[in-house]
């Protein structure tokens, strides 16, 4: 086996990943005329391309707007779930998904949860991945959509669905406008984490973990800036959910071998690796591994240390992590 095999049949957990952002460009096409959607484009290959957050937002929010009924949202988890064992060897998903993208469109709450979780049940099933949720803020949404985002997924609440995270155009968003949600998620028993500083200074860290109460940081590059920040995460052993490729195309770190994910890494801080939006950004959890590991020259015990990261940093109990290492 060589080593970019080896590197895709690694067992790996993932921790980053949006199920809209993981919808087939061929699923995305076909929802698209079952109800109705224009396309920007006829060519398949080319739905998936653009510059820069904002255009990709465009066209994610384009995605969404295909998901209609419940089978829609099964379908499409189901064959994410396909994907993510085929060419990443996923053992284990916490999944994000974007509540208000649906609901805002009349879809209502029980069925985008209910698709989601038919198709999570179904492809445990065929593939014994198990894969849970966590429902995320839109930071374009008003404070009060969020708040009220929660306070419906909390009453249309199932086993799987697990956390509060929040995505979406970092820079003229700051996180503390969303602690009124974040309250409410906690009170309600969920656990906690965010997109911070993937497009803003590291204080974006800094108030995740402080007043939103995160547990980790999803991205988080910019720390880098911030020694006293670097420190403190390190000291506290926070864990960074990190994608290679999507920052690579949107974010302005084409190449690899300069990613501040290796900064990141010989600092010491605990990376885990994931794909974020695997179909839109044409690649796979394999993929992301491959190529990141190759360029930074990391071998099989780096490669181990930083799936056991993920391992450490999922919200499983102490027993399942065990089970799993
Ligand atoms: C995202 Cl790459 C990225 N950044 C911010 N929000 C997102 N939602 C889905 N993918
Ligand atoms: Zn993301």
């Amino acid at each position: 086996m060589d080593y970019p095999e080896y590197l895709r049949s690694v067992p790996k957990v993932e921790l980053h990943c949006h199920f809209e952002g993981t919808v087939r460009a061929a699923t995305f096409a076909d929802l698209a005329r079952k109800h109705d959607v224009a396309l920007p484009t006829d060519e398949v290959e080319r739905l998936y391309d653009y510059d820069t957050i904002y255009e990709f937002l465009k066209i994610f929010g384009m995605v969404s707007s295909t998901l209609i009924d419940r089978e829609d949202f099964a379908r499409c988890a189901y064959e994410s779930l396909d994907d993510g064992v085929r060419l990443g060897s996923l053992r284990y998903r916490e999944m994000f998904f974007n509540p208000t993208l649906h609901t805002r469109r009349g879809v209502p709450m029980a069925t985008v949860i209910g698709g989601l979780v038919d198709g999570i049940r179904a492809a445990e099933t065929d593939f014994g991945v198990r894969c849970r949720l966590i429902a995320d803020v839109y930071r374009q949404d008003p404070p009060e959509v969020a708040r009220q985002m929660v306070e419906e997924v909390l009453a249309n609440r199932v086993d799987e669905l697990i956390g509060l995270g929040m995505d979406g155009a970092e820079a003229p968003d700051p996180p503390e406008k969303f602690a009124e949600a974040y309250r409410a998620a906690k009170a309600g028993g969920l656990r906690l984490t965010s997109h911070a500083s993937e497009d803003a200074p590291p204080v974006n860290i800094t108030t995740c973990l402080d007043v939103l109460g995160c547990e980790r940081i999803d991205h988080g590059y910019h720390i880098m800036s911030d020694d006293a920040v670097v420190r403190r995460c390190r000291d506290e052993g926070i864990h960074f959910t990190c994608c290679p490729t999507s920052t690579a195309v949107v974010y302005g770190w084409p190449d690899l071998t300069a990613h501040p994910i290796r900064d990141m890494v010989a600092a010491g801080l605990n990376v885990m690796l994931n794909s974020d939006d695997p179909t839109m950004f044409h690649t796979d959890l394999g993929s992301e591994y491959i190529e990141l590991c190759t360029a930074l020259g990391y071998g099989p015990e780096t490669v181990r240390t930083l799936v056991l990261n993920g391992v450490d940093a999922t919200w499983l109990d102490d027993s399942d992590k065990t089970a799993m290492r």
